[in-house]
């Protein structure tokens, strides 16, 4: 594994500069139980923030990163779902749109103890989870066994309800964490948009952000048009498999559910269970993963469109993340390793920072709207993971460097031009300050 350039970093007081601006955030965006990923623009508790967030306060402060996930698991609903909103009760129901009287969770049966939206989001909480109570010292057991119950209920839950042909389906852009990705262009475009919902709602999102870097109001009518759909059938994940009008089967969800299997191993072997079983299934979904979603024309994991039966040809992050399994066949990581380093993403190369969110050389690529080009640091952390554990140390070194050197340079934006490095999104973005810290207590 060759690398061009390596970029300098910033220096270590600079160092400490960033470290004491990432903790200020993330105690500012603290809000008694969990942490907001924005005060303004996301002032709730997401599922899959709270897990990268967790990562980064482990560092600083342990029992905080378990109280982060702890509270997120205590939204879990009774099926085992863990909700991709967990609201909170003192922020006021417009302040984010779709707010708890859109998703109306509290009408369910069986409905979880607070507000929360009805989706789910990439399970990437056993792998918090795990660092976590490693952090915790002589207090890690009694974490994992609070911990454990719930990430066994949301696997079980996406195995149950979610599988298809072996691999977990997503119904809605906003349960692949990647919710604009030009990947969900062609399945949307089923999606009518309808002038009548329109008028409906007020998007909230656009106070706090520019437009032109969030989705546009077409594709915000066909997620408002999805999410109604699933809610009206009262969350039936038989309906919404069969009947959705999207459902994709998304490369990066799976491998990041593969991924939290081997973490639930080792979290079963500190609580002396058998760790076997969680390991046969990472290796289970892996294999599945090669067979439906590897590309050999692509040469990267494709999502697929349930409803058509066809692979989506858009080469996106999402189909890099498969970099984090241990199991993938030589073949397959050397062709993700070539992939990622060559035209499309661009790593290590000269003028690129992190990796980007698409190809840089579709038509589509926008290094300023979300998830269709920038570069966000949780998913350019994962691929550092996946490169380190395959023994791609120095490229895994560089995607670090960039990471550092982009909040160094534009701030803890939300995500970043790829060439030029400029922030974008919100500000004071709690999984740039988390993924930020964990950099920074790795390098220590
Ligand atoms: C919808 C909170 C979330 C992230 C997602 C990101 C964005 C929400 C939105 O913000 O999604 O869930 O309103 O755009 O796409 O990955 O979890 O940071």
């Amino acid at each position: 594994m060759v690398i061009t350039q390596s970029r300098s970093i910033a220096p270590e007081l600079d160092h400490d500069q960033l470290a004491r601006t990432a903790m200020r955030i993330l105690i500012e965006n603290w809000h008694g139980y969990a942490t907001v990923p924005s005060r303004r623009l996301y002032p709730h508790q997401w599922s899959w923030d709270s897990a990268f967030i967790a990562l980064g306060q482990q560092h600083i402060a342990p029992r905080r990163a378990a109280v982060e996930l702890l509270s997120l698991f205590g939204a879990q609903w009774a099926d085992g779902r863990i909700p991709h909103i967990a609201f909170n009760p003192a922020v006021a129901d417009d302040a984010y749109f779709p707010g708890p009287s859109f998703w109306r969770s509290s009408h369910l049966p069986a409905h979880p103890p607070i507000d929360t939206s009805g989706l789910i989001q990439p399970p990437v909480h056993a792998i918090a989870a795990r660092a976590v109570m490693d952090s915790l010292g002589a207090h890690g057991s009694d974490f994992a066994s609070r911990a454990y119950p719930a990430l066994i209920a949301q696997d079980s839950y996406i195995r149950a309800r979610r599988s298809l042909n072996g691999l977990a389906a997503v119904v809605h852009p906003w349960e692949t964490g990647l919710d604009n990705s030009p990947a969900w262009d062609e399945p949307l475009r089923a999606v009518p948009v309808d002038l009548l919902l329109f008028d409906s709602y007020t998007r909230r999102d656009i106070d706090h952000a520019r437009s032109s870097e969030r989705p546009t109001d077409e594709d915000y009518a066909r997620y408002v048009r999805l999410a109604l759909g699933y809610r009206d059938h009262g969350y039936n994940d038989d309906w919404v498999r069969s009947q959705s009008e999207f459902v994709v089967v998304d490369p990066g969800f799976n491998a990041l559910w593969a991924w939290s299997e081997l973490a639930l191993a080792e979290i079963a072997q500190v609580l002396g269970r058998d760790p076997a079983g969680h390991r046969r299934e990472a290796e289970r979904i892996t294999t599945v993963l090669v067979d439906q979603l590897w590309s050999a024309s692509h040469q990267i994991f494709l999502a697929r469109d349930v409803r058509s039966g066809d692979l989506l040809a858009a080469r996106t992050v999402a189909g890099l993340i498969p970099l984090v399994l241990p199991g993938l066949p030589a073949g397959v990581r050397d062709a993700l390793y070539a992939t990622l380093t060559g035209p499309s993403f661009g790593a290590g190369q000269p003028g690129i920072r992190g990796v980007p969110s698409f190809d840089l050389t579709d038509r589509r690529y926008n290094p300023r709207r979300y998830w269709r080009g920038p570069t966000w640091l949780n998913t350019t952390w994962l691929l550092a993971e996946g490169l380190r554990m395959h023994g791609g140390d120095e490229l895994a070194q560089r995607l670090r460097d960039d990471m550092v050197a982009l909040v160094a340079d534009a701030g803890f934006r939300e995500y970043f031009n790829p060439r030029t490095g400029s922030g974008h999104g919100t500000s004071n973005f709690s999984w740039s300050a988390a993924l930020l810290l964990h950099l920074l207590a790795e390098r220590a």
